[in-house]
């Protein structure tokens, strides 16, 4: 009894801990908190940045978060990384918490992922109908983070 209150009351703090004072943003309908960075940095060094926010690159795994994010990423000349990559299996996109993004999911853009030229890392792209693509780990785009809350 005393874990089950104990798991009620770090659930219902979520929202607290959403780091406001850093810029994120929390949307209670998802549970999720986040942050867009106008920054341009590459994938590796965006995702060092998120961690320093104990968080990580953003995980946009259905049509639902894809939507509600770009809808708050009104710019529509960036494109904004996510934490997908396939850098340790080719063809097997991956987000930070081990997890598959399917290479059937709804998020991906048209002909997406092609690793042109060689593709490993993933970003939300206006110009491919806001949609999810593979681009190269090295450019430098504005990245979104989201906050992890550790239970
Ligand atoms: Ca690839
Ligand atoms: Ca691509």
């Amino acid at each position: 009894m005393q874990r089950f209150v104990a798991r009620i009351e770090i659930l219902c703090n979520a929202e607290k801990r959403c780091p406001k004072s850093l810029g994120y943003t929390y949307e209670k309908s998802m549970d999720f908190c986040y942050l867009v960075h106008g920054q341009w940095l590459n994938w590796f060094t965006a995702q060092g940045v998120c961690a320093g926010e104990r968080g990580q690159l953003v995980k946009v795994d259905t049509m639902e978060k894809l939507i509600y994010l770009n809808s708050s990423v009104t710019d529509n000349t960036k494109n904004y990384w996510t934490g997908a990559n396939d850098q340790v299996i080719e063809g097997t996109f991956e987000w930070r918490d081990g997890t598959v993004l399917a290479n059937d999911n709804e998020v991906w853009g048209l002909n997406q992922p092609d690793d042109w030229g060689g593709e490993d890392c993933c970003e939300i792209k206006p110009a491919l109908g806001w949609k999810i693509q593979d681009d190269n780990c090295g450019s430098t785009l504005w990245f979104i983070c989201e906050y992890v809350v550790l239970y």
